[in-house]
């Protein structure tokens, strides 16, 4: 019984091909999105439990505005911001913001699937993994990985372009990003925007901070062209969403967001990560590491073991024709 509110059609698979991203239109229930919602709520409510959470507004401010013996005190135990704060300077790359009032806050988390039991059952075992099998084509499909990203009315701070490939320890060509509003976004309030093609010009792009184009430290690939700063150069495209919408790219097309400069209207939204048959793990010592994994998997190993459950398979979970 499939759990989709419409199936994926075969335009769609071939726009994801060919483009590496696609929206799919209203394939998501009403009690989907309000499951997901309340799941990215719990996990903001509950960040200061997360290993992974950070507020990327408070953490921009203090970088920018406080002095180093401040951001030295300021150092948690849980991120230590003034190495941040160094490194960042040090490559001289300016914060991206944009106009809004700077009154809310970007906030990010990883690895929701970890610590909060409903938001693992939907992304285990609701629609997103039919999303993904239509999409990959793969006689099996893992859940790899998840994040939320909350942009507060008034957020100014960019997600700088990036492509995630390069945070992730794997390579192959499997890899969707299930990209899953729980709100309207537009443009205004900092919706996706996608470097269409991107995926398939065989570069793999040094990773960033999210907030500036500064490296993370000790990446390694190639610089990603200045898209913020000679966007008319790229075929940039974005799509509007509403809840139901799910945007879906290639783990190697180039993406990023703007703030949010609406007044009232917050932008939550789940990134939600699958692989097919195809993905081998590699070394890249500079990804983020991920503190929710419990397992280390060697070099051209598939996927395997409890971080990376199998979701789909083909016959087994494949929707009658
Ligand atoms: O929501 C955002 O600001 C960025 C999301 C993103 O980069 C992703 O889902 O891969």
């Amino acid at each position: 019984m499939t759990k989709l509110a419409r199936p994926v059609t075969r335009d769609e698979v071939s726009a994801y091909r060919t483009a590496g991203v696609v929206l799919l239109k209203g394939v998501l229930d009403l009690a989907a999105v309000n499951a997901l919602r309340r799941c990215i709520d719990d996990a903001v409510r509950t960040i200061g439990e997360s290993p992974s959470g950070y507020d990327l507004s408070a953490l921009t401010r203090a970088i920018q505005t406080l002095d180093q013996a401040t951001l030295e005190n300021a150092s948690s135990g849980q991120h230590d911001i003034a190495a941040i704060a160094r490194h960042i300077k040090s490559t001289g790359k300016p914060f991206l913001q944009d106009g809004a009032t700077g009154k809310g806050s970007f906030i990010l988390d990883t690895g929701i699937a970890a610590r909060l039991r409903d938001f693992r059952r939907l992304v285990v075992a609701g629609a997103m993994p039919e999303i993904a099998a239509s999409l990959l084509q793969s006689d099996e499909v893992r859940f790899f990985g998840d994040q939320v990203f909350v942009k507060e009315p008034g957020t100014r701070e960019k997600t700088a372009f990036h492509q995630d490939a390069t945070y992730f320890e794997i390579d192959g060509d499997q890899c969707c990003v299930l990209w899953v509003p729980v709100d309207p976004v537009t443009l205004e309030s900092g919706v996706m925007e996608y470097w269409r093609g991107s995926h398939r010009n065989g570069k793999l792009y040094q990773p960033n901070v999210f907030v500036s184009q500064a490296p993370l430290p000790g990446a390694e690939g190639e610089m990603l062209p200045d898209i913020e700063g000679r966007r008319d150069d790229f075929d940039i495209v974005h799509f509007d969403v509403e809840p139901g919408d799910v945007l879906v790219h290639h783990y190697k097309t180039v993406h990023g967001t703007g703030g949010n400069a609406t007044r009232y209207q917050v932008r939550r939204a789940a990134s939600i990560r699958y692989c097919g048959d195809d993905i081998r793990v590699t070394q890249r010592p500079w990804a983020p590491r991920q503190l929710h994994h419990t397992q280390q998997l060697e070099e051209g190993q598939s996927l395997s073991g409890p971080d990376f459950p199998v979701v789909w398979r083909r016959g087994a979970d494949e929707r009658a024709a």
